[in-house]
């Protein structure tokens, strides 16, 4: 594919607009599609809508050079690339529900000869049933290579890490799958763009499961620090001692624990494999129980330190789902917080989150609930639970701290 064939971005949000910004100044002409008018209006201005360092720079230069341009509704593009979420339903299973929609929303456009790739994390199987979806409403298109009317369908996971992503999106490795030969070779040519990590040609389903596979490889080791944690915290042992030691061993690397595991990833990728093999998956599936437990047990340590005072002055150092962005997404450090705002009423929670302006309004509505600076949190404290290692936090003035009945889940101030 050469450089000024035009590329439409299909979702806006974390993953889609950098991708849309990174192919932009890469030479494509570049047409984000998102249903959220607010995202369209930002993006067209240049801002992007949430924290990801470097990407509105880049947002910025792409619209001003006219590269990139936002809309809400589908247009014909060369090569779409589907970002839009792909949350599970209450079975465990993928809501298909956006991907059919921006498939049918992306059918009345084709001519043949198009390139789709979906981005999104997606069960086996979800790329094939996209382009069923598409095939359904254009049933003149065809998946067989070689015609004029054919659709080249592939996937793509992305795997970027939230807060450097505008580095791993070029950097990373990527799993390029292919539901044929050529709709690879196709995706292949487009990410040469622009990656300059390896291209690792693949079929569809392998690709799917192997997103899976990576973001549950890394639940099942959070699983087993924050498993650790817990038998720790009964043996009287340090544990944030006990792993980096353990690390020292040529052969081993334990994650952190902390006070739960959160994001739009981690937290929800497994539960895929587990649904499409429940019987087999069975670490996957444990492994998810102990990390969705942990803030469980955070919350009776609070409680039971709680206990001693009659109107106890709770600080909370952090809502995000993970240090340094602004993403509350099933951040499980936000469901620590809800849980003790409703259930210690007496109590006070002085929030102190530097990366948002204002509280999400399942916290905003309660009385006994307050988003403050992280000084005048602890300041008024008697209790400090730290649960993201944000980095204005690794740095406070420890003077603050004395006094204070410290529970501390990400190891901040040992
Ligand atoms: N966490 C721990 N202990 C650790 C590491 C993380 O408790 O040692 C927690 C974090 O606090 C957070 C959660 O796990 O609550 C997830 O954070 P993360 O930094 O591990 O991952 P995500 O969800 O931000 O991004 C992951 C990445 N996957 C892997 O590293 C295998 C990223 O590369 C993927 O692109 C992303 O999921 C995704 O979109 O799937």
């Amino acid at each position: 594919m050469d450089h000024t064939q035009t590329v439409c971005v299909v979702g806006l949000g974390y993953i889609g607009l950098p991708t849309a910004a990174i192919l932009a100044s890469h030479g494509h002409d570049v047409i984000g599609v998102d249903v959220n008018p607010r995202h369209v209006d930002e993006v067209n201005e240049g801002r992007v809508p949430f924290i990801e360092p470097d990407l509105e720079t880049v947002v910025a230069g792409a619209v001003a050079r006219g590269r990139l341009h936002a809309q809400a509704h589908m247009p014909w593009a060369d090569a779409y690339i589907v970002a839009v979420p792909t949350p599970f339903a209450d079975t465990y299973d993928v809501d298909p529900r956006h991907i059919k929609a921006a498939a049918e929303a992306i059918a009345p456009q084709l001519r043949g000869g198009e390139l789709i790739i979906l981005e999104s994390t997606s069960p086996p199987g979800l790329t094939e049933q996209m382009g069923q979806y598409i095939l359904d409403a254009r049933p003149d298109l065809t998946l067989e290579p070689g015609e004029h009317n054919t659709l080249y369908l592939a996937h793509c996971p992305e795997r970027v890490l939230p807060g450097r992503v505008m580095i791993e999106i070029v950097d990373n490795d990527r799993i390029i799958g292919g539901v044929t030969d050529e709709a690879a070779i196709k995706a292949r040519d487009l990410y040469a763009t622009f990656c300059k990590g390896e291209l690792l040609i693949t079929d569809a389903r392998t690709a799917e499961m192997a997103k899976l596979v990576e973001n549950s490889y890394r639940d099942v080791n959070i699983a087993f620090a924050n498993e650790l944690s817990i038998i720790s915290d009964r043996l009287g042992i340090d544990v944030w001692e006990l792993i980096e030691l353990a690390n020292h061993h040529p052969r081993v690397n334990i994650l952190q624990p902390g006070p739960g595991v959160g994001g739009h990833c981690i937290a929800v990728d497994p539960w895929f494999i587990v649904a499409a093999a429940p019987e087999e998956a069975k670490l996957v599936r444990l492994a998810r129980e102990v990390n969705d437990a942990k803030p469980d047990f955070v919350l009776e340590k609070v409680m039971s330190k709680a206990a001693k005072f009659r109107e106890p002055v709770i600080a909370a150092l952090g809502i995000a789902f993970k240090a340094d962005i602004d993403d509350l997404r099933e951040s499980p450090s936000k469901a620590i917080v809800e849980r003790l705002a409703g259930e210690v009423e007496h109590a006070k929670l002085l929030i102190a989150e530097p990366n948002v302006d204002a509280l999400p309004s399942s916290l905003a509505d309660r009385p006994n609930v307050e988003l403050a600076s992280v000084e005048d949190a602890i300041e008024r404290a008697d209790i400090v639970l730290v649960l993201v290692d944000h980095h204005e936090f690794k740095t406070l003035d420890r003077e603050l701290l004395a006094e204070k009945i410290v529970v501390d889940t990400k190891g901040l101030w040992r």
